[in-house]
């Protein structure tokens, strides 16, 4: 049986617990485990909709035991069909010859598609292919057609998505889109493409699997606020989650109906009223508002019941969790979340609310096409309108994009992965009809951690742009951690020749001292200054100066963007979308390569990973240091799921993103040094070369490090997961920090075989680059001589 040890465990003999844990009465019997997967048709009570519930054989339990509990959509009402599917599942489970994602064409020429998408949809990689969806379903316009593609970074809150409705002529009154806010509001990629034409939209969503997955996540979280009886609090971690990415209240609604309540996002409420094509959108009507209160107070009670129902064992072996010293109460509730979310009941409330979920896309069913899986979960909508549409097609993407609580219990904003719209937009101050990509995203930083590292995606976005548009306030002058942070990585990058800077809010920087010009040259000062620090330092000087340069004539001053007129901004606005439009790449032909010394590759990977390491010893709680406070325990443990089940980088800890950018801080500092240069070339030229090759350098980094902290170690992840109750975050955080000494370890002299292929890995990616940029440099001399020689005949 358990045995209550108060504090102080040694991590052997936890594990020994832990062993002897798994066998307590509330985990799953020895029977359970050997019976033969089976799968059942069900109905969650007052829905229609039939439903699948089966074991899953690859997917592993919280005990790390194969068969997870999974409940999934069968889309459909139909009883003979249900049984159909379900039959065919239990066929499939019975086969265990096709339980492997290789079998999944084998399996498809026995069993009907949707069986093949609910027991395969489980296990397959998760890529971020909704940015693929949406290059089918409504490609971008090339770079040949004259097209340059703007991507837009900067802090929340800076005014990137103001500055965009500005662009596209968008009414902040009567169109309101897209959503804007003194808040965190921008939370996936939008693209908007300014072309003549008709207007068309397509928005992606979340997977069934991923949205199961933050749907877990959320209530899980509120079972653990539940021990404390406060209904309120339990209901804001149920619907709030602490990013606030994934809002259930938006979709679901509000526990209590404040008609009059303060709208705290008020920038995408318009004004007039506003409607979909053939059919009328309004506030939430009330009777829809009691509803979705009823829906949130019954999940609310349901997880109050589950939380009761399994922390009664928990209390009667460890006493009441009121009377429990932290470090207990904490293992506690852990144990508790375990049984919990192990269990029919969360399954079946997990189940219900993704019901409720699917049932909120009912109504789009009316206008354009809503793109579905074989079971009915909603891959993307599409949308295509003639211009003098434009105002229906806008108000119907709001429901995709809006915050608003007039709408809250409407919208699907949440459950949105990307949006694409493209038609003849054009900005009020000018008589041109622009050409442009223009690419929206996540504010840089997170709300618990604002100097976080870029994400991958944004990296991406900086090699796929013609401009990149930092944009930033001027009230707040690029003090924000993030921006400095953004500023390093473009021209650790190389991407510097792209930047453009954009300061908002002029209008609201003036002061008496500083007025006009010399406001324009305070605002710059301060860029400089931090610029000045923080690059010349973890950069180098030349690149600084280089950057400064640049920014010396693509730094723009607008103000009054959130008006409709813009007023006094016309001019600047102007300046900035002539040199938007004209940002076509210029090619540059290199002359000369440089030659760099491989003692200092070796110098600059060892002082990256005793940075990662330092931080990572620091956010684990093993080494004190100011700038990387350790995180909580919960925080540790839902990364480890993250990592061990394969999710997103959308979280507020990102080792990947942390070992990258410390590598391209590494490369980039190598790069910026060479020992010589074979041929002639003037400082430019140099420049050009060194800018070059740190973009493809640092473009190949992301995979180096997806795959060795994601995808190699995947099953250390889910070891460093699993651990539970008391000890569990020690014992956890040993195995991190196991997985980073193995994968990033610091070479040094004593280094062995692992060490090795870590530096040779990072040192096959420079060399390469290195290669091919000495191969274009000999093609262009060669190729002058042929002119020589052609010229000489
Ligand atoms: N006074 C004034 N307000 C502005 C200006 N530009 C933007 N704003 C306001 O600043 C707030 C933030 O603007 P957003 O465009 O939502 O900021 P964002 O950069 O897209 O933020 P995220 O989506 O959170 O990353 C909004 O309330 C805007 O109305 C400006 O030039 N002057
Ligand atoms: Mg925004």
């Amino acid at each position: 049986m358990f045995q209550y040890v108060p504090n102080k465990l040694t991590i052997e003999a936890l594990d020994l617990c832990l062993t002897v844990r798994i066998a307590t009465p509330w985990n799953i019997t020895a029977q359970e485990m050997a019976a033969p997967y089976t799968a059942t048709a069900k109905q969650n009570p007052g829905r229609r909709a039939w439903l699948v519930e089966f074991r899953h054989p690859l997917r592993l339990d919280a005990n790390n035991k194969p068969g997870r509990k999974t409940r999934k959509g069968l889309g459909t009402t139909d009883p003979v069909r249900a049984q159909e599917l379900t039959r065919q599942l239990s066929k499939l489970l019975e086969n265990e010859t096709l339980w492997s994602i290789g079998a999944r064409e084998e399996a498809a020429k026995l069993f009907d598609p949707e069986v093949i998408d609910i027991f395969y949809g489980e296990i397959e990689p998760r890529t971020t292919d909704a940015r693929a969806i949406r290059d089918r379903l409504l490609p971008l316009p090339e770079a040949r057609a004259g097209y340059a593609k703007v991507v837009l970074v900067g802090v929340p809150g800076a005014g990137k998505t103001t500055l965009i409705r500005q662009l596209l002529g968008a009414d902040p009154k009567s169109e309101a889109f897209p959503s804007t806010s003194p808040n965190r509001t921008t939370m996936y990629p939008s693209e908007f493409v300014l072309r003549p034409g008709q207007f068309e939209a397509v928005v992606t969503f979340m997977t069934e699997h991923e949205t199961r997955f933050e749907v877990e996540e959320s209530v899980s979280a509120a079972i653990s606020e539940a021990a404390d009886q406060d209904a309120k609090r339990v209901a804001r971690a149920f619907l709030e989650k602490s990013d606030l990415r994934f809002r259930l209240d938006c979709i679901l609604g509000d526990l209590e109906i404040a008609q009059d309540e303060p709208d705290p996002y008020a920038d995408d409420a318009p004004d007039s009223e506003h409607g979909v094509v053939g059919a009328e959108v309004r506030e939430v009507a009330s009777h829809d508002r009691q509803r979705n209160a009823e829906f949130v107070r019954a999940c609310v009670e349901r997880i109050f019941s589950i939380q009761q129902k399994y922390a009664q064992p928990v209390e009667a072996e460890f006493g009441s969790l009121d009377t429990l010293a932290l470090t207990d109460r904490i293992a506690a509730l852990d144990l508790i979340e375990e049984q919990a979310t192990a269990s029919d009941e969360f399954v079946a409330l997990v189940s219900d609310i993704l019901d409720e979920l699917r049932g909120k896309f009912e109504p789009l069913q009316a206008v354009g096409r809503l793109d579905k899986t074989t079971t009915g979960w909603p891959r993307a909508w599409v949308m295509k309108c003639k211009p003098e549409e434009r105002k229906a097609l806008l108000g119907s993407l709001r429901y995709f994009s809006g915050i608003s609580y007039r709408w809250w219990g409407e919208l699907l904003t949440p459950l949105v992965n990307g949006i694409r719209v493209q038609g003849p937009f054009k900005p009020r101050w000018t008589d041109e009809e622009p050409r442009l990509v223009l690419m929206d995203a996540e504010g840089l930083g997170h709300k618990a951690n604002p100097s976080v590292d870029l994400p991958e995606h944004t990296v991406a976005a900086l090699h796929e742009a013609d401009v990149i548009l930092l944009v930033d306030s001027a009230k707040t002058g690029m003090t924000h951690g993030a921006a400095g942070k953004a500023l390093e990585s473009i021209a650790n990058a190389g991407c510097t020749r792209k930047l453009a800077v954009a300061f908002t809010h002029m209008d609201l920087a003036s002061s008496p001292e500083f007025k006009g010009q010399q406001l324009l040259d305070h605002v710059f000062l301060g860029m400089r200054n931090i610029v000045d620090n923080e690059l010349a330092k973890n950069v180098s000087p030349d690149a600084t100066r280089f950057l400064l340069s640049r920014l010396e004539h693509h730094t723009f001053f607008l103000g009054n963007i959130h008006k409709a007129d813009a007023k006094g901004a016309a001019r600047e606005l102007n300046r900035l979308l002539s040199h938007l439009t004209a940002a076509q790449p210029a090619v540059r032909r290199p002359v000369a390569f440089p030659r760099y010394s491989e003692a200092h590759l070796m110098l600059v990977i060892q002082e990256a990973a005793r940075d990662f390491r330092a931080q990572w010893h620091g956010l684990l709680g093993m080494a004190q240091d100011p700038s990387f406070k350790p995180r909580a325990w919960q925080i540790i443990k839902a990364l480890t799921r993250r990592y061990a089940e394969n999710w997103g980088e959308d979280f507020e800890l990102r080792p990947t993103a942390n070992l990258r950018t410390a590598l391209e801080t590494a490369v980039s500092r190598l790069l910026e040094a060479p020992i010589e240069w074979a041929g002639e070339a003037s400082p430019e030229q140099k420049r050009d070369a060194i800018e070059r090759l740190k973009s493809i350098v640092t473009a190949k980094l992301p995979e180096l490090t997806r795959k060795r902290l994601r995808e190699r170690p995947q099953s250390a992840w889910r070891d460093a997961w699993t651990p539970r109750g008391i000890g569990s975050t020690k014992t956890r955080n040993i195995r991190i920090e196991g997985i980073f000494e193995r994968w990033v370890p610091i070479p040094n002299a004593r280094s062995d075989k692992t060490d090795i292929e870590f530096l040779n890995e990072i040192e096959e990616i420079v060399r390469a680059a290195l290669k091919d940029f000495e191969d274009e440099v000999a093609g262009q001399a060669i190729s002058a001589l042929d002119t020589d020689a052609i010229r000489a005949a």
